[in-house]
């Protein structure tokens, strides 16, 4: 790899906003390592981008289990390593209040969003480190810096990735780690109301109803890739980006007919 090679690991590849940021930053002319747990996923972004002017990896990944995460290190270090990990792997569950709160629903929301981020980030750190300018983009959400009814689960979640993340910037500032964070509001993906909404089609299309332009996955990588793209010396802390409709959590502008 050359010295100019930039060479990242895009976590949550297989779908959504990690999908469109893995295949921005090939089009971009990066190398990239796309991790997700769904090989068929995998292989179809590995096909996709194919004809891009970098080049992409994919290696299927669990960001909850250790042992995935070392075989992913593995085959990154003997490939010559990378300079920025992106970790966008995580997800939404359910929509019920504290009252009613299932505690396998928040497990599952904390172990992806923010243990997922720690595992990868804990791992990857020392290689970083040696890079000499290294980067690290998590993508939280707008979840993360307001709670909503309904979203103290996710809130939860996003609030601790938010902190783990201020914190990482504080920290690995010494070590010439610049440290990113992208909070999205409102964006519009084939799976994430859908996975939190528990596979129910019409409730996952009534998050979006009369919204006419929310955010896309592209619109998100774009961001996501402008940050990374960046000299490295200029750190974007933290990006909120929401559809223009959204002006804030509690004023989503929704048309009527
Ligand atoms: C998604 C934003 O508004 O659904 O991260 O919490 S929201």
């Amino acid at each position: 790899m050359s010295d100019s090679q930039r060479s990242a690991l895009v976590t949550g590849a297989t779908s959504g906003i990690g999908r469109a940021t893995a295949k921005k930053l090939v089009s971009d002319g990066w190398m990239v390592f796309a991790a997700g747990r769904r090989q068929e996923h995998l292989e179809s972004l590995a096909a996709e981008s194919g004809q891009l002017a970098g080049k992409l990896v994919p290696v299927a990944t669990d960001v909850t289990d250790e042992a995935s995460i070392h075989t992913l290190f593995t085959t990154i270090e003997a490939a010559g390593g990378i300079d920025t990990v992106l970790n966008i792997a995580g997800g939404a569950l359910g929509t019920e209040p504290i009252a009613e709160a299932k505690l396998e629903d928040w497990q599952w929301m904390i172990e992806t969003n923010v243990l997922g981020s720690l595992r990868i980030i804990r791992k990857f750190l020392p290689m970083l480190r040696a890079h000499g300018e290294g980067t690290i983009l998590n993508l939280t959400s707008t979840a993360g810096v307001v709670t909503y009814e309904g979203g103290a689960g996710y809130n939860a979640a996003k609030y601790g990735q938010h902190a783990l993340t201020g914190a990482l910037r504080l920290e690995e500032a010494e070590h010439n780690i610049r440290v990113v964070e992208v909070l999205p509001g409102l964006v519009k993906t084939e799976e994430f109301a859908y996975n939190r909404m528990r596979g129910d089609e019409s409730k996952a299309a009534d998050v979006y109803a009369g919204v006419s332009k929310p955010l896309t996955a592209d619109d998100v990588a774009d961001v996501c890739a402008y940050a990374v793209n960046l000299p490295h010396h200029i750190n974007l802390d933290e990006i909120v980006m929401r559809p223009v409709k959204q002006a804030a959590q509690h004023k989503l502008i929704r048309d009527t007919e």
